[in-house]
């Protein structure tokens, strides 16, 4: 099943079938070794229009036209595995490691954060699971204790993957619960400890500054933790995810990125975009709200779907 879908708001056809219709408008042309003047600017279009954004839209099509000049790409098939291969290759740079670093001596520790309603409290429902489905006891702290309504949600999601459960008050202090769930993790033998984390915007100072300090006690509960800071990042908001990841990577060490409601955008070129912002790793592709939508991110398979969903 694909994972990018598309919805009303994008053009019908897939991103391939657009660039093939304007940059390959005569195949005979690539044959000659060239893409035309014209052509490259509309490829340039159609690619940030999908959110490449502006750096590797720009290389992207760099690279196709240098191909194309060596007389390396001629064909339809050819232009097509090129581009795929400039996007895989640009998901594999820099630091790209999708898997998670797990800790030495367990519990792993593991913070997520992001913008309100980019997907965390679902993500961790989501992750709790597989670990679970691996046999892995979990713990999920509720961190967010700016709403009543975030601890009830992530208390659902922990009863319905078979996680445990440790919530502080409405109004309590995150940091705090953050400590109390490594104490309690390490207590019971979990091997996992998931930090659910209030949604904020990465503009208010205030609570980035509270962001910071839930990271710094954990630092203090245990030297080498958090294993991972994931940030979240909604893939059906263009461009702002790029300018949400660099304020949030400033704040704290963002050690992964999640990009969620991939079943709802065909728009897939974010994901590229924010990796080479940040030099930070793709771990997971959210796909939907049950527990079962979560993947592992794939640099290939992603390059071939961004193309062809
Ligand atoms: N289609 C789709 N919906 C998603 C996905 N991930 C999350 N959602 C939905 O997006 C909404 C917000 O998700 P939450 O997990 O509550 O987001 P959050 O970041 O925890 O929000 P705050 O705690 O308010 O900051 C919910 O309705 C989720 O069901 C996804 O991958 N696909
Ligand atoms: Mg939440």
């Amino acid at each position: 099943m694909p994972l990018l879908r598309r919805t009303g708001e994008v053009p019908s056809r897939s991103l391939w079938q657009r660039i093939k219709d304007i940059a390959l408008a005569d195949v005979t042309v690539l044959a000659r070794g060239g893409v035309k003047a014209g052509s490259i600017d509309q490829l340039e279009e159609v690619l940030l229009e999908a959110d490449f954004g502006v750096p590797v839209t720009l290389r992207l099509v760099d690279e196709v036209q240098r191909l194309a000049l060596r007389g390396a790409v001629k064909t339809e098939a050819e232009f097509l595995a090129a581009l795929r291969a400039s996007i895989a290759a640009s998901l594999k740079g820099g630091r790209s490691d999708p898997a998670l670093r797990l800790a030495e001596v367990p519990p792993t520790v593991i913070v997520v954060i992001g913008v309100n309603g980019a997907g965390k409290t679902t993500f961790i429902g989501k992750l709790a699971a597989r670990f679970r489905a691996e046999g892995r006891r979990v713990v999920v702290a509720a961190a967010d204790t700016f709403r009543a309504g975030a601890i009830d949600q992530l208390r659902v999601w922990a009863g319905r993957v078979g996680a445990d459960f440790i919530g502080g008050q409405p109004g309590g202090d995150p940091a705090a619960v953050a400590f109390d769930a490594i104490d309690a993790a390490t207590t019971r033998g979990a091997d996992v400890v998931i930090v659910d984390t209030a949604g904020r915007l990465h503009t208010s100072d205030h609570l980035m500054d509270e962001l910071k300090k839930v990271v710094r006690v954990i630092t203090r509960r245990r030297a080498d933790a958090p294993h991972e800071i994931l940030l979240v990042l909604d893939g059906t908001i263009g461009q702002n995810a790029v300018a949400q990841a660099r304020t949030f990577a400033a704040a704290v060490p963002v050690s992964g990125l999640v990009v969620t409601k991939v079943d709802g955008t065909a728009k897939g070129g974010i994901v590229v975009a924010v990796h080479e912002a940040l030099d930070v790793p793709v771990k997971f592709l959210g796909a939907g709200e049950q527990a079962g939508d979560l993947e592992a991110f794939d640099a290939d398979v992603f390059a071939r779907e961004v193309l062809e969903a």
